[in-house]
């Protein structure tokens, strides 16, 4: 077992269906810890950027008009395997196949909009992290 940050986006729909504070209190529940958060107007360079990998894809430009068009919160979780944890938490991409009582099956509405984000990896975790915040949100217990 092994402590680790992840990093986390709640989604435009989540922020304007007001469900910021319900997500935020499941998170808890579950036993992470919040050790980094900030409400935020994402750039349209930061949406590119941020999903680069699928910038071939036919949804892209949908994707990055979704991230862009109102506030976002992006965050650090920590927890015993936590990348893993907030992964499982989330759910399945798409919200009609998300297990009951994850992000995407209490909060999304389709594979466009699904509430939430979170790294796939340890290694993405880091990355997308030291994008977004200084070195002190982005390790473990510091
Ligand atoms: P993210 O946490 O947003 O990265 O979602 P996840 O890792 O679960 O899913 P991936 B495959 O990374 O999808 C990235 C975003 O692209 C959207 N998408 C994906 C579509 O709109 N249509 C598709 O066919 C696929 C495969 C879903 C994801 N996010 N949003 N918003
Ligand atoms: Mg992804």
């Amino acid at each position: 077992m092994a402590l680790e940050r992840t990093f986390f986006i709640i989604k435009p729909d989540a922020v304007a269906a007001g469900n910021t504070g319900n997500i935020l209190a499941l998170i808890e529940k579950e036993g992470f810890s919040i050790a980094a958060l900030h409400r935020v107007q994402l750039t349209r360079a930061q949406a590119e950027g941020f999903y680069a990998v699928h910038s071939q894809r036919g949804f892209f430009g949908e994707l990055c008009d979704f991230m862009t068009r109102g506030p976002v919160v992006i965050g650090a979780l920590q927890k015993e395997e936590g990348v893993a944890a907030w992964r499982t938490l989330m759910g399945a991409t798409d919200p009609a196949k998300a297990d009951a009582g994850t992000m995407r099956k209490l909060f999304g509405a389709n594979v466009g909009e699904n509430a939430t984000h979170g790294s796939d990896s340890l290694e993405n975790a880091k990355i997308e992290l030291s994008f977004f915040f200084a070195g002190h949100d982005v390790n473990p217990s510091a």
